[in-house]
């Protein structure tokens, strides 16, 4: 992709995970966050989420739920939470990160979906179940290691 985070606007370097934080003047169509990272050798899953607000009592509302699922048969699952509760897991039995091996993913918003590409092949859409102007917060946990997070603005 030619997009990298020297493109990015604004730059988390080697977050403490989990890991959130305020996404820079929430997200519009066309914006970018690209993640960086290494995934551990003894890593069983790990979840990048976009959510609405940092609360974790009530917990916020998470528009993309991404989990990365190396046990068993290896999958990726998207959901969404929503006043607490799940909505129904879009899985993807497919895994495009290897255990001990560095990554790149990048989630492209669109008006319609999130697009999710890792190491420069395009993964999967994740249709909006929240609207976009709700989505302020960026959050990564589980079992990886984070080197950056960047926001690319669309304009
Ligand atoms: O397991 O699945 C996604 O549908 C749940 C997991 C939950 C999500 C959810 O327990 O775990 O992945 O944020 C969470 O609670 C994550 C870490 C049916």
């Amino acid at each position: 992709s030619p997009m990298s985070v020297a493109n990015a606007k604004h730059t988390v370097l080697n977050p403490v995970i989990p890991y959130t934080g305020p996404i820079p003047g929430g997200l519009h169509p066309g914006e970018i966050i690209i993640i960086q990272g290494t995934v551990p050798p003894d890593a069983d899953r790990f979840q990048i989420d976009l959510s609405s607000g940092c609360s974790t009592k009530p917990r916020s509302d998470v528009a993309l739920h991404f989990s990365a699922r190396f046990k068993g048969s290896p999958c990726v699952v998207c959901n969404s939470l929503l006043q607490e509760n799940w909505g129904k897991e879009e899985t993807l039995h497919q895994l495009p990160y290897k255990r001990g091996a560095p990554f790149e993913t990048i989630v492209l918003v669109h008006e319609d979906v999130f697009k999710v590409a890792v190491n420069g092949t395009h993964l999967l859409e994740y249709k909006h179940k929240i609207p976009l102007n709700r989505v302020d917060t960026f959050s990564v946990s589980g079992k990886v290691r984070v080197h950056a997070v960047g926001y690319i603005p669309n304009s």
